[in-house]
């Protein structure tokens, strides 16, 4: 096997990264008459075949280590910008593809015509970059945005920049009267689609605090502009809380404190937040309300709520979910919701789909509800709907 000219259009030279053979199972399964693989095993083969022959596609086998795949990675955001990379992993994820900023993650285990596909589908995208320039070339246009490169720091930068706040209204159980809109962030960003993803990519590049700001600025945007008696949820991240800039009296929402309610989540551990508890105690100094959010959601019990102290809690959809089916839930919802009207706590559930789940929030005495049923988290400001 070797590697052709330009002068085939109609072929796809793919260098399989992490293989000292061609009779490896996975380059087998890959070459067709169409489809040229070239093995190789480390980084310095691997740039040294890019720079001297046609590659279409990278694919990293999942034995290809880690670190070098990085480097490589970094390295083609520059030297190959439009090379598209596909990685083999156990966890066969976006996030993992948009950390390294490369094309597209395979599972390990996945069938060999999932990774033909997504092979293809990377060389098409290599052809169509290619064609771009020519285009661009053509007309005189600047492809310079074709050639930047991609690494997870700007994938995060755009990330932020795409970000926007959806709300989603939070109703009194008893009267269905709007109390609180909680702003869920979101981003136009293709490469870190969900909250998670950018939030675990702002985690790898020690950026957290970048994310939380950006948010806690587009929500002071909508609170100043909020003519409503309504309160505003705003999701923290346990690291925030240690960020100076949410306790600056100058900070946006600074100025909201009596609108704004903060959620912390149950599912991160607190304890490995330095300054959490302080961090918390300053909100409150400023009059700034708290809400533990995804309660029952398995990590810590009630140990949040005791060092917290928070006005509210979020019960968890997890357990929302099919509580007009399920006695075991309905009496875990109904005691946690009269623990916490002890403590003087109030009470949302979140994620309710069905009117089963809201009748039955109902009854184990929540007083407020979230979720698909009353309205999907939108544009300001989204309508209730039953
Ligand atoms: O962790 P937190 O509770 O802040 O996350 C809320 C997430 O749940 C948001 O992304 C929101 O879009 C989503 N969500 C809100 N209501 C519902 C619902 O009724 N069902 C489901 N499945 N998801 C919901
Ligand atoms: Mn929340």
């Amino acid at each position: 096997m070797g590697f052709g000219v330009d002068s085939d259009p109609g072929r796809t030279f793919v260098l399989l990264l992490g293989s000292g053979a061609d009779a490896d199972p996975v380059a087998l399964a890959l070459a067709d008459p169409l489809t040229r693989v070239t093995t190789c095993a480390g980084l310095a083969d691997a740039t040294r075949i890019v720079a001297s022959a046609r590659v279409d596609v990278l694919v990293s086998l999942d034995r290809f280590d880690r670190g070098e795949l990085v480097a490589l990675a970094r390295a083609m955001a520059v030297d190959a910008p439009d090379l598209p990379i596909v990685v083999l992993s156990r966890h066969g994820d976006a996030l993992t593809a948009a950390a390294l900023g490369v094309f597209r993650c395979v599972p390990t285990d996945a069938p060999a015509a999932t990774l033909r596909e997504a092979v293809v589908i990377a060389a098409n995208a290599h052809r169509l970059a290619k064609l771009r320039k020519q285009a661009a070339a053509l007309t005189g246009s600047n492809p310079a945005i074709d050639t930047q490169p991609v690494g997870l720091d700007s994938v995060l930068d755009a990330a932020i920049d795409g970000l926007w706040l959806a709300l989603q209204p939070i109703v009194r159980a008893g009267d269905g009267e709007v109390f609180a809109y909680e702003a869920l962030m979101r981003t136009r960003s293709e490469l870190l689609r969900s909250p998670p993803e950018v939030l675990d990519a702002a985690e790898q590049l020690g950026r957290v605090w970048d994310v939380g700001r950006a948010v806690r600025h587009r929500a002071a945007a909508l609170a100043h502009a909020w003519h409503r008696s309504a309160l505003l949820f705003v999701n923290l991240h346990p690291a925030d809380l240690a960020d100076p800039d949410l306790h600056d009296d100058t900070a946006p929402l600074a100025g909201t404190a009596q609108t704004v309610v903060y959620e912390i989540t149950e599912r991160a551990s607190l304890e490995r937040v330095e300054y959490a508890a302080e961090g918390v105690e300053r909100l409150r100094r400023r009059g700034i309300r708290i809400a533990v959010d995804d309660l029952g959601s398995g990590y810590s019990g009630l140990n949040s709520i005791a060092r917290l102290e928070p006005e509210f809690v979020k019960i968890d959809m997890a357990l929302v979910r099919g509580l007009d089916t399920d006695r075991r839930r309905q009496k875990l919802v109904t005691s946690m919701t009269s623990v916490c009207h002890e403590l003087g706590i109030l009470v949302v559930a979140e994620g309710i789909e069905t009117m089963g789940e809201r009748l039955a929030c109902r009854d184990a005495g929540v007083d407020f509800l979230q979720g698909y049923l009353i309205a999907r988290p939108g544009p300001p400001f989204p309508a209730i709907c039953w």
